[in-house]
């Protein structure tokens, strides 16, 4: 059994969710917020990040662990490449979205909109929002348009580099931004068809009582491709 210890609004925890609704697998999400954790959580997360799975007892830390780990585990539906260079640019894109987008747009963007307001009752740094839409998302979302040369981001096909890219866009149209077609095309076209994806919509639609109870925007999935 593969429990997933997170919650299906995270970034990360979606990727774990997404690749395992891809390869068909059975779990269950046990909600934790890590911001209010359960009382053993340090032992189940050395980082007190999430998503943790519980793999038939075998517990991992770290998206990328875990959705590496499922794909050995269970090799239909490979979410990785076999070829080496394309499992490099899968991997290359995996942590572009991890290190750079998701630490530098999207954690500072939803700490400031959501967390601080409605779960850690702080103020809003506006500063710190207005700075990363102008000197950060720009660059971030031109770098990706730009490597962008095929439908998918590595080896011509759908792999965690396209689920993990396009996981932290969703949590950037849910804070009421888009990723612009005019400037960049590409990347609004493959947005879109991630959308269509079937394990990345049915993973959206379970989300979404948690996406309406925190009043996030959902509209953005209501938009024709
Ligand atoms: N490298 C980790 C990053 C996980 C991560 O940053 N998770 C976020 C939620 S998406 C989190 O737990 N944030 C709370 C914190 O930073 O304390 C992974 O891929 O699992």
């Amino acid at each position: 059994m593969l429990t997933i210890y997170g919650v299906p609004v995270s970034v990360h925890t979606r990727k774990v969710i997404v690749t395992a609704l891809h390869k068909g697998l059975q779990f269950r999400v046990e909600p934790v917020i890590p911001f209010n954790p359960p009382a053993n959580w340090a032992e189940l997360s050395p980082t007190g990040k999430i998503p943790v799975a519980d793999i038939d007892g075998f517990n991992l830390a770290d998206s990328a662990v875990i959705c590496g780990y499922l794909d050995r585990l269970h090799p239909a539906q490979p979410i990785y490449p076999q070829d080496a260079k394309a499992y490099a640019q899968a991997r290359w894109f995996e942590e572009y979205a991890g290190a750079v987008l998701f630490r530098e747009m999207i954690h500072g963007l939803f700490l400031n909109q959501v967390i601080k307001p409605a779960i850690l009752k702080q103020p809003t740094d506006t500063a710190a929002v207005s700075t990363i839409l102008a000197d950060v998302v720009p660059a971030r979302l031109a770098y990706l348009e730009g490597a962008l040369t095929r439908d998918y981001f590595a080896g011509g096909q759908l792999s965690i580099a396209d689920i993990a890219i396009a996981s932290n866009l969703v949590n950037f149209h849910y804070l009421g931004y888009e990723v612009d077609k005019a400037r960049y095309p590409k990347l609004a076209a493959h947005f879109r068809r991630m959308l269509a994806n079937k394990a990345f919509a049915a993973a959206l639609e379970a989300e979404k009582g948690a996406a309406e109870s925190m009043k996030l925007d959902r509209s953005f999935l209501g938009v024709p491709a």
